[in-house]
């Protein structure tokens, strides 16, 4: 039996994440940091003696962890993943999302010198680094240019986990995953905010969603196809960088008329405000990523398409209002 460890095990991939590799057979190992539950879905998935707190900021958690699951694979998604709130807590979320990153890998390296390869590394890259995109479709060669503290930090992240594979013999790959949402999105990103927005209207319960800019495009996936694909990266012979996303982007507008229009609302404007509390200082305007290389490699293909991720998303928030 193999054996992961899954930091930010109580986030949305972390729950995906654990579904899959527990349906594989794996022995599925977590962190959780000070202030994290493992309550709600997670709450006996996981046996308790295989949830272990730590902190990504805290080498010294993470080594003892390490030494406790004597895990085969480790998946870092652990971070402050709130492209947002970095604007105002860019010193925290560097430290947690970049340094804590570079923490893991220099546990992992002491804890495997004699051997090292012995256990494989993925990092949770993302399209926010490309930020002010430098080409029309993004992939593994585009150049970087994020536009946040979160990006920033996340650059930081890829590069000092490419530099250790590179130094040190890992095998560590990173996967810049483009937004992936679902059910279990939390309620700060846009996509939640709107389908339970939607649903809160539709049930009576508000009159208006109150939005920021809503212009923008993202290339939004589904987090549950999204997860297999960090797995497919880790079962390689050798570590690499990939892309992951469906190829096609979407304004925030196209998410409205299909979130507003599954409850029969053809027109969201008069329940739709916008307010400068939810711009941002820079903004990634436009991402649109190539996941060729997935495909040819890991033989990965998305399959929940943009229509069928904001019903789903929707219908879900609807049977819970
Ligand atoms: P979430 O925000 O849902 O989960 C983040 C997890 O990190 C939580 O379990 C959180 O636990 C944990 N965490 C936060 N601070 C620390 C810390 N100091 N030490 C240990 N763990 C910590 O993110 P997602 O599941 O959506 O994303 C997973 C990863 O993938 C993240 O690294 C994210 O940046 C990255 N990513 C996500 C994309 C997306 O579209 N979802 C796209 C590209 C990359 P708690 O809150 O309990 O402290
Ligand atoms: P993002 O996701 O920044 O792409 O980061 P988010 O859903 O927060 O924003 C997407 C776009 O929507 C615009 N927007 C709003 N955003 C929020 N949160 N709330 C609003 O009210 C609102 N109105 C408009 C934003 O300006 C932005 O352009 C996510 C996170 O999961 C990261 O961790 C991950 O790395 C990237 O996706 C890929």
């Amino acid at each position: 039996m193999r054996t992961a460890l899954i930091t930010g095990i109580t986030g949305q991939d972390g729950l995906y994440l654990t579904e899959f590799l527990l349906a594989k057979g794996y022995a599925v190992h977590g962190l959780v940091s000070p202030r994290g539950e493992a309550t709600g879905e997670l709450d006996g998935l996981v046996e308790e003696s295989h949830l272990h707190r730590g902190d990504l900021t805290d080498l010294a958690s993470l080594m003892r962890t390490l030494r406790r699951c004597e895990p085969d694979e480790v998946y870092n998604l652990g971070a402050l993943s709130s492209v947002s709130y970095s604007f105002d807590n860019a010193h925290e979320t560097s430290s947690v999302t970049g340094m804590g990153a570079l923490n893991l890998l220099e546990a992992v390296r002491l804890h495997t010198e004699s051997d090292p390869g012995r256990i494989r590394v993925y990092q949770a890259s993302s399209s926010e680094m490309f930020g002010k995109a430098q080409a029309a479709v993004q992939d593994e060669r585009t150049l970087l240019w994020p536009r946040s503290p979160y990006g920033v930090a996340k650059v930081f992240a890829h590069y000092m986990t490419i530099n250790y594979r590179e130094s040190y013999g890992m095998h560590a790959s990173t996967g810049i995953l483009f937004n992936h949402e679902s059910p279990r999105r939390g309620p700060e990103f846009v996509t939640r905010k709107i389908s339970q927005g939607v649903a809160r209207i539709h049930a009576g319960l508000q009159d208006h969603l109150t939005l920021g800019n809503i212009d923008v495009e993202r290339d939004w996936g589904f987090a549950g196809d999204y997860v297999e694909a960090m797995w497919l990266m880790l079962q390689q012979d050798l570590p690499d960088d990939y892309v992951v996303a469906t190829g096609r982007s979407h304004s925030i507008r196209d998410f409205l008329d299909l979130a507003f229009g599954h409850v029969g609302i053809e027109d969201w404007t008069p329940y739709v405000r916008q307010d400068k509390r939810f711009m941002r200082p820079a903004e990634v305007d436009r991402v649109v990523g190539d996941a060729s290389k997935a495909e040819r490699v890991l033989g990965w293909r998305p399959t929940v398409d943009f229509s069928q991720l904001v019903a789903m998303m929707v219908e879900h928030d609807l049977s819970i209002v």
